[in-house]
């Protein structure tokens, strides 16, 4: 196996499916390495072994011992899976991984699964070719896996579909968090290759220098959510960590202030007082601040802002004990949003612990933000929006994963709006929008899930907005929400 694994890793590298150097990422990200499998269908005998499937086509099935010369990509990716579940069906993860799930498929004589990438926002068509019962066990086959979280699309369209998934088979983890990831989401996941196993075996076969397998490794310490084994994976748990343990796991000062607060004044909720008139936003700020972690403002929308706003907002902030978080939504240009942030009629960077962040623009909103602290020693914190609420949001798939990557980019980056468990890192803060007592919608396209689910989902920090501001007794709504989302949250944690 192991002769196996090296001899398809050099080939993976002769065929350029490996580069290094200085490449930038779709989010930006500087890395030294970089992977494009696609090239792979360019070399069947990397894929399958021609030995293999001669012997197949001329001998029967009797031909176990040609299976030790050669074995390709597929083969031993097979090799991989345990199957201790009774898997019945495979399905790759568009697209690198469907020739690998076809030829693996022929080989294990296992019908396979084709999931539609493209319909997923038009929802006419069946997301899911192929012919399966419900309940019937898929295993996934992907090429490189980053976060998981394209594991984690696959897997959520077949549950969707009454099928299970508890193994995925990957040719290479980056160990960026992904094992963890899905193992979260109660995948496991078994690779060929990590990036560290990888880079030994092109090193032993003097494909690259030392000089490159070390630039990759300090990439890898600066990147790296450690991968789970034995004892370590309830203590690196996202989900299960209680809130205390993760404020000595984070790189962000915000971040850490506001996991210790929640864990002291047993809180998760972030209010959003999206009202316009400032007496109203003080009035219900003094009146939530000893039940809430967060206040979230929208000052743009403010009719009578002035600059002792935010003054009076702070020192209700200091005697109740919360923070706050002006939810701006930066989304242009480095310098631009750098501007925006510490000057105009708002001069947000003075006051607002926590802003959020489109992460459309890339490492620059980062840096932008980054640069508008200049002479600020205040702990300060971005939430990155990583997936939306609302109903048709563009927010999927690739869009997701290189905000997870980016998050990891910057200390700054205190945690991700999302609505769903898409990232692994312990030291991040999921803040999860779109919430009320039942699930329903707004006329404008917004969608609300239950406290419960939410925080099931992954949900650390909660926005409550209209939940309580259109509460004829808003004291009450607020201790409600509090108290479930405690209780949720407890719950998780002792699961
Ligand atoms: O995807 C998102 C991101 C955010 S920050 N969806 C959201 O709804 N929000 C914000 O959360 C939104 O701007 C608003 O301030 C709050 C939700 O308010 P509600 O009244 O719908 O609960």
């Amino acid at each position: 196996m192991e002769d196996q694994l090296k001899n398809c890793a050099v080939r993976l590298f002769d065929v350029n499916a490996v580069k290094f150097g200085n490449f930038v990422t779709k989010a930006g990200l500087q890395t030294p390495v970089y992977f494009d499998l696609r090239v792979i269908v360019s070399h069947p005998s990397l894929m399958v072994s021609s030995f293999h499937m001669r012997a197949r086509i001329f001998l029967g099935y009797g031909i176990h011992h040609w299976q030790k010369f050669q074995k390709a990509l597929s083969s031993l990716l097979w090799n991989l899976s345990e199957n201790s579940g009774g898997a019945t069906q495979l399905c790759g993860v568009p697209y690198t991984a469907l020739p690998l799930a076809t030829l693996i498929s022929v080989e294990a004589d296992m019908p396979m699964l084709i999931r539609r990438k493209e319909v997923k926002s038009y929802g006419t068509k069946k997301l899911i070719e192929g012919e399966f019962k419900e309940g019937e066990i898929c295993v996934i086959v992907e090429d490189v896996v980053t976060t998981g979280s394209s594991i984690l699309e696959t897997a959520k369209d077949l549950l969707n579909e009454g099928l299970k998934v508890q193994e995925a088979i990957v040719i290479l983890d980056r160990e960026q968090g992904g094992k963890n990831n899905l193992k979260i989401n109660g995948i496991r996941m078994r690779s060929l290759y990590t990036l560290s196993s990888f880079m030994g075996y092109l090193l032993e076969a003097r494909k690259v220098t030392l000089p490159v397998v070390e630039s990759v490794s300090s990439y890898l310490k600066r990147t790296h959510v450690p991968s789970l084994s034995g004892n370590d994976e309830k203590s690196l748990n996202r989900l299960q960590l209680r809130f205390e343990e993760r404020a000595k796991l984070t790189k962000n000062r915000a971040a850490a202030k506001l996991l210790d607060l929640m864990s002291t004044k047993e809180t998760t909720l972030c209010l959003a007082v999206d009202l316009i008139d400032t007496d109203a936003i003080l009035e219900l700020a003094n009146m939530a601040g000893p039940h809430i972690a967060v206040l979230k403002t929208h000052v743009d929308a403010i009719e009578n802002f002035t600059s002792e706003f935010p003054k009076a907002l702070r020192e209700l902030a200091e005697k109740h004990n919360f923070l706050i978080m002006e939810d701006r939504k930066f989304a242009d240009i480095g310098n631009t949003v750098s501007l925006q942030y510490r000057n105009g009629i708002y001069k947000i960077a003075n006051w607002a612990d926590f802003v959020t962040a489109h992460t459309l623009p890339g490492y620059g909103i980062i840096a932008g933000l980054k640069d508008g602290l200049e002479g600020i020693s205040a702990d300060r914190g971005i939430f990155l929006v990583t997936e939306m609420s609302c109903q048709g949001a563009l927010t999927l798939g690739d869009y997701v994963k290189s905000s997870v990557v980016l998050s990891k980019s910057s200390n700054l980056v205190a945690g991700l709006v999302c609505q769903a468990n898409v990232f692994a890192d312990p030291g991040l803060v999921q803040l999860t929008p779109g919430v009320r007592l039942t699930e329903t919608t707004d006329t404008l396209g917004q969608r609300y899930n239950t406290p419960h689910s939410v925080v099931h989902a992954g949900a650390d920090l909660v926005v409550v907005g209209r939940g309580v501001t259109e509460a004829r007794d808003k004291r009450s709504a607020i201790v409600e929400y509090k108290s479930k989302l405690w209780q949720a949250y407890v719950e998780r944690t002792s699961s």
